[in-house]
């Protein structure tokens, strides 16, 4: 089976022409001017914009967290992320503290094998770092799980602290690995949230108030710090303020590499959306919105080229679940409904207001995680040998988003009413149309576990 996409207007992170790509089966085969090929189905691309597929390296399906899971099942949070021209997602497994890497792995493939509609990946999220741990760290890396997540927050559940961070750096330095975190002062945070309810303070507005800036400029100084100490390859995910870039910035100036990923609400979305008691909770995450200087901050970021990617940090809750914290912000579960809007989002915000170019938007939405996370070139671009991974993006398009139009399984948007500019049109995923005209044309177990391979960025 053959496709032809004709006369679109290819993108990529370094390059821009008006051509034609010819896909045969899962791969891109031929790229060019007036290529033809008989019995091919023709897609004709005038006046359209097409790009690699999107890669969201920071997604959380079906995450068991505080008490409760998040709302998007592989089906539907792969699904609705291929509506929004994310062809790919990495979702964290998350170890349980006193058990197995494999454990944990076993049980996400399972939870994802035959469900997924997109392609899919993991990171291992590192929660207990010990001797058994450590045997296990290259037999993950042959799996093709190559990055190790850690959390400096969320003591007794999720944190690792400094000594098992030195060790496990150590260990996937050895083997190549990649080290990412999120790099906010756990200790610090637990200490404010439990000064405000000890004074009463309940409201959404004070989970803001207890992260704030200083907690994640700290934590990521001391992350780039200890990695620079190891030699491991490091990555930041979620980077939210000036601060934190701030280390970043420091860190380079001494010759080391970060790595850095911020995510679409964050350079969207500021801290006055907490004064709103009523509704605050539906952007409760951590880290929290910041505010105005920090989104300046962010999108000279990604211009600056020390911030590489944009994710979502998508962690949806149904507003029954954001409820458990209608009386205390410190028992909202943490995250918000993104992975179907962040393209669309960063092409009307960033590209039509002109704040970055087209090839940075490939860069950040796909190329970039697809060089960092080890899949390049099968993934993240267009070229001959890739994976046909594609969207076609209706660039004048306009459209509103809400909850009731959008496939994830979330009964709110963060975005309700925002008027976009730009579309897309039709996504397809390894050769096959997945989306076309907002219908779904792939069935759920067509998502591929992607293994992927070492940093090459
Ligand atoms: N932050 C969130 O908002 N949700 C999931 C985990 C995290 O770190
Ligand atoms: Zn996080
Ligand atoms: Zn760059
Ligand atoms: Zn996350």
């Amino acid at each position: 089976m053959s496709i032809l996409l004709k006369n679109g207007h290819v993108v990529t992170a370094d390059s821009d022409a008006v051509c034609d790509i010819l896909i045969e089966g899962e791969t891109i085969v031929s790229i060019g001017r007036n290529l033809s090929a008989d019995g091919a189905e023709v897609i004709d691309c005038t006046g359209k914009i097409v790009v690699p597929g999107g890669i969201d390296p920071h997604v959380h399906l079906e995450m068991p967290f505080m008490g409760t899971f998040s709302s998007d099942t592989y089906e539907t949070g792969t699904r609705a992320a291929l509506h929004g021209g994310t062809t790919m997602v990495i979702d964290f497994i998350l170890q349980k503290q006193g058990n197995s890497l494999r454990a944990a792995f076993d049980e996400w493939r399972g939870r994802a094998t035959g469900n997924a509609v997109g392609d899919y990946s993991f990171h291992m999220a590192v929660t207990d770092f010990n001797p058994d741990t450590k045997e296990e760290i290259k037999d993950m890396i042959a799996e093709g799980i190559t990055s190790f997540k850690t959390f400096m927050a969320y003591k007794g559940a999720l944190m690792i602290d400094d000594a098992q961070m030195v060790g496990l750096m150590q260990e996937v330095k050895k083997h190549g690995g990649l080290v990412t975190a999120h790099a906010t002062n756990g200790d610090m945070i637990d200490t404010l949230i439990a000064q405000h309810r000890a004074q009463g303070k309940l409201s959404p507005l004070y989970h803001y108030l207890s992260q704030p800036e200083v907690t994640e400029a700290e934590a990521s100084g001391r992350f780039a710090d200890i990695a620079n100490y190891t030699g491991v390859n490091a990555y930041i995910v979620h980077l939210t303020c000036e601060g934190a870039l701030n280390q970043v910035r420091r860190a380079t100036e001494r010759n080391q590499r970060m790595l850095v990923e911020t995510c679409i609400q964050y350079l969207l979305l500021d801290a006055s959306l907490y004064e709103n008691e009523a509704e605050g909770a539906k952007w409760v995450m951590s880290p929290p919105l910041r505010e105005k200087k920090d989104q300046a901050t962010l999108w000279a970021g990604l211009n600056q080229g020390l911030v590489h990617v944009v994710g979502t940090d998508h962690c949806p809750f149904m507003w029954d679940q954001k409820l458990m914290g209608k009386d205390d912000f410190s028992k909202i579960p943490n995250g918000h409904p993104a992975v179907e809007h962040r393209m669309e989002l960063l092409f009307s915000e960033g590209v039509n207001k002109g704040k970055i170019t087209l090839n940075k938007f490939v860069e950040v939405t796909s190329t970039n995680a697809a060089k960092i996370f080890g899949m390049f070139p099968r993934k993240g671009t267009i070229s001959i040998g890739a994976d046909a991974d594609l969207v076609i993006f209706d660039p004048a398009k306009k459209h509103k988003i809400s909850a009731e139009t959008h496939h994830m399984n979330c009964d709110y948007s963060g975005y309700e009413g925002w008027e976009l500019t730009g579309k897309i049109d039709t996504v397809l995923l390894r050769g096959k149309v997945a989306v076309d005209a907002g219908e779904t044309k792939v069935a759920k177990g067509y998502g591929q576990f992607i293994k992927r391979s070492k940093t090459a960025f």
